[in-house]
């Protein structure tokens, strides 16, 4: 199989790769999915800005024209930011089609691993991750994201799970899939907008280099899968449990009552919510997905030097 026909990584990137530095991938459902123009724009932007000045190289990634591009240029960027939920959404299962059509696709927490481990990159910072959606005992309605987690060697930096999902069943699921859920410096899950859950994490490290030392151990052993990171949201961005609980409750519910489901429910219930809260869920979005840059930068940082 010629790789080259499905893979595209840009110069930049594949230097850093060849040379052993460290780069960070970055997703691109979170640009045309996740938030709204121009936001979307600046703030993959300001991500990439800040995973440099923490000293890697990002690898935003997305699929161009039938192409897993790996290192997106600004121009890409604009593109899937403006073009926003007329871009497919791609999880594994588009990518036959996608890829065999020419099409572009925007790349979820799923298909940024597969694209980032076609091109040896290690390390991915996002801001949350796909999981067990409430009611999804009847639903069935479990993200791609958790298989994969379970299956490509990827490291994913996140602020842990939103409760648009259920996060108990979420980390019952991880938990059966094996793979390591670790708490930045919190032994408390963190709930992406707020600290506090409830739900513990497997294991609480302190360090980047902790981190960095714990999968290493997993690529060493090649124990296939990831290992989720999750990092609470700075103090001074965070949310009131109360008042984004309310407001999730009610994305919920209208959700419902309109049958949204499948691969809309997810964009659908970050649009509502970023609207019932005129736009305080997104402040606190922006934020934390820089935070999760940071120390993606710092953990590659710490891999690339072992
Ligand atoms: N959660 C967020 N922001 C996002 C997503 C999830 O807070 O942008 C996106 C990610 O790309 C993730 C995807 O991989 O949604 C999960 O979609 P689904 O629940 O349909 O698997
Ligand atoms: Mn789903």
């Amino acid at each position: 199989m010629n790789l080259d026909r499905y893979l595209n990584v840009s110069p930049e990137v594949k230097a850093a790769i060849a040379a052993g530095k460290p780069v960070v991938a970055l997703e691109s459902t979170i640009i045309s999915h996740g938030m709204p123009y121009p936001q979307n724009v600046e703030t993959a932007l300001n991500v990439e800005r800040i995973v440099r000045e923490n000293g890697a190289v990002p690898a935003t990634i997305a699929i161009i024209q039938g192409k897993i591009t790996v290192g997106c240029t600004h121009e890409q960027i604009e593109h899937l930011g403006k073009k926003g939920l007329a871009v497919t959404k791609a999880s594994r299962r588009d990518l036959p089609v996608l890829l065999s059509r020419g099409e572009d696709g925007a790349t979820t927490v799923t298909t940024t691993m597969i694209g980032a481990a076609l091109a040896g990159i290690r390390v991915f910072a996002t801001g949350g991750v796909g999981g067990v959606h409430r009611g999804a005992e009847t639903t069935m309605d479990i993200s791609a994201d958790l298989e994969e987690l379970a299956q490509t060697q990827v490291l994913v930096v996140c602020a842990g799970a939103k409760s648009i999902l259920d996060l108990g069943l979420t980390l019952e699921y991880l938990e059966t899939k094996g793979v390591p859920v670790i708490g930045y410096r919190t032994k408390e899950l963190p709930a992406f907008y707020t600290t506090h859950s409830g739900f513990q994490v497997d294991y609480r490290l302190d360090t980047p280099g902790e981190i960095a030392e714990a999968f290493a151990v997993k690529l060493d052993l090649d124990l296939p899968g990831g290992m989720l990171v999750t990092n609470p949201i700075p103090d001074e961005y965070a949310m009131d449990l109360d008042y984004i609980n309310r407001n999730i409750d009610a994305a919920i519910a209208e959700a419902e009552s309109l049958g949204i489901h499948g691969k809309e429910t997810t964009p659908f219930l970050l649009d509502k919510i970023q609207k019932l809260t005129g736009g305080d869920s997104l402040k606190a979005n922006i934020q934390l997905v820089y935070n999760n840059a940071r120390l993606g930068a710092q953990i590659a940082t710490e891999l690339a030097g072992r």
